[in-house]
């Protein structure tokens, strides 16, 4: 069984990002369930910005799960990444992760390490970066362990990052840590464009996948562009995958029709 999730986006400045619902953390979960999704997946500019108390109220009028929490508002609002050559950076960086897994963490949902993965490029070579970002996921990792969730490592596509965009890069990469709680986030989006099949790209990440950004090949809804699901549930089914399928798309055409394509799509697909 997979369950479903669908993105709430609290962070004015990622407007315009892959988020279906918008500002509004109630009316969000309102209709997440109303349409029959299992959990959302939030994203927010900070801890303080989700009152922990208010978000277990509705979580329980709704029979809502939190599926995970970003943390990409490091990156787009404060400029951070636990690659940062300067130190004081990077532990600013670790700092605000770790107080993100500590929001998500009491409620069972792991965060996830997007954007803040950066990018190497300047002075600072490849092989620097990836050591860094081993450090770094590491610590984290073993950081999230206490509150027993893991920590979600997601490959994204070239544009966004030049350190790992694929599934078999990334497992090659969490082998090489020592901690075993970080698993990988599959993004169908960024998988699109970088796996040779996406299928097997999934494959190539059993035992290593612990969360799915569920999206169409254009980063909309899945149904609105040519990404074909059946043999993409089929290897996630084989793979034994039993996390969610989160629905970090755009809003397109709008929030409420984005998320009733998205659980249209999930019923007839993953199911
Ligand atoms: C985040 O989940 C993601 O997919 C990234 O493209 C955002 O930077
Ligand atoms: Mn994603």
């Amino acid at each position: 069984m997979i369950p479903s999730a669908v993105t709430v986006s609290l962070v004015t400045q990622a407007r315009g990002g892959p988020f279906v619902f918008w500002d509004d953390l109630r009316a969000a979960a309102e209709k997440a369930a109303a349409l029959g999704f299992d959990a959302i997946e939030i994203f927010a500019p900070s801890p303080s910005a989700v009152n922990a108390d208010e978000l277990k109220v509705l979580l329980e009028r709704h029979h809502l799960k939190v599926a995970a929490v970003g943390t990409g508002a490091g990156m787009v609002i404060h400029g951070l990444s636990l690659i940062d050559p300067d130190p004081a950076q990077r532990a600013t960086a670790t700092e605000f992760v770790r107080s993100i897994i500590d929001m998500g963490g009491p409620f069972g949902a792991p965060a996830i390490i997007g954007s803040m993965q950066g990018k190497w490029g300047g002075d600072q070579s490849r092989e620097d970066a990836l050591a860094l970002l081993a450090s770094a996921l590491e610590e984290l990792g073993e950081y999230a362990a206490k509150h027993n969730v893991p920590l979600i490592y997601e490959p994204l596509n070239r544009y966004e990052t030049n350190l790992i965009c694929t599934m078999a890069d990334g497992v090659e990469f969490l082998k090489s840590l020592t901690t075993t709680n970080v698993k990988l986030l599959a993004d169908l989006f960024h998988m699109n464009i970088e796996e040779t099949s996406i299928a097997d790209g999934i494959r190539d990440g059993k035992g290593y996948i612990g969360h799915v950004h569920f999206v169409d090949s254009n980063r909309r809804p899945a149904g609105l562009g040519h990404m074909e699901y059946e043999p993409i549930a089929a290897a996630l089914n084989e793979i034994g995958y039993v996390g969610y399928a989160s629905a970090e798309a755009f809003a397109y055409p709008d929030p409420d029709a984005a998320a009733k394509q998205t659980i249209e799509s999930y019923n007839k697909y993953i199911k």
